[in-house]
């Protein structure tokens, strides 16, 4: 049995197309079913739907074989114990920092200001703040990171932007892109050795149906 980890939503319908290069069809519709795992229409495929931070754990654990994560997930897990053959070029966005509209960030920088930032991202967001030199106080949220320039709760945010529609809505602005985001493919390195005969021409599959 091969078991493939999916969260709901943007990774599972962009995640369709490779798994029919592959030949899988998911054979239910996690919009509709309460099933957490998911038959395909090979009997030896199934899908485990579970949250999109989760993916790696899942893949790392052994408790599914493989999964698609965006690299903003992967970066926060650390990618212990996971093979990333493939970058999936899916559910793209970018990882930004994010201020309101009214708050003069280039002002607040160059006076080397002590600024408080938001984010789920507290890896990336530690790393691209130590390289600039800036000193910030980071304060982890766990969503609706928009909300918190609005409440007075931190000067900043660090956040993924795909349309740039959340952020208008929330009278904030984007002042610096600090990576491109992808979802990638992670392997348990494991199930890659034990399971290869299955694993290897699925990837091989995935890695042919890649749009550019
Ligand atoms: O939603 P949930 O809390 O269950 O988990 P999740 O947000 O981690 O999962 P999901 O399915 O929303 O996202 C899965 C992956 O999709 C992420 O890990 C990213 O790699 C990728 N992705 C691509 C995005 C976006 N685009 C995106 N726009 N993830 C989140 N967003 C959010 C963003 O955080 C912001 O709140 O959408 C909002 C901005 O969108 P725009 O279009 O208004 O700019
Ligand atoms: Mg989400």
């Amino acid at each position: 049995m091969i078991t493939l980890a999916l969260s709901k939503g943007r990774i599972f319908e962009e995640t369709l197309p490779l798994l029919a290069a592959a030949g899988i069809t998911v054979t239910e519709d996690p919009e509709k079913s309460r099933k957490l795992i998911l038959p395909t229409n090979q009997p030896d495929v199934r899908v485990v739907l579970v949250r999109a931070t989760d993916v790696p754990t899942y893949v790392q654990y052994g408790g599914a074989d493989m999964g698609v994560a965006g690299k903003d997930v992967l970066l926060e897990h650390g990618g212990v114990g996971l093979y990333q053959p493939l970058d999936l070029n899916i559910a793209k966005c970018r990882m930004s920092v994010a201020v309101r509209a009214d708050f003069d960030y280039a002002a607040a920088v160059h006076q080397g200001s002590r600024l408080r930032v938001a984010t789920k991202y507290t890896h990336v967001a530690r790393q691209h703040f130590a390289d600039k030199g800036m000193h910030v106080d980071l304060i982890k949220l766990y969503g609706s990171m928009e909300l918190a320039p609005l409440t007075g709760l931190a000067d900043a945010i660090v956040d993924l932007v795909s349309t740039g529609k959340t952020l208008k809505a929330n009278n904030l602005v984007e002042v610096e892109h600090i990576m491109d985001i992808s979802s990638r493919l992670v392997v348990n390195q494991a199930a890659l050795k034990l399971k290869r005969a299955q694993l290897r021409p699925m990837i091989d599959a995935f890695a042919s149906a890649i749009q550019p």
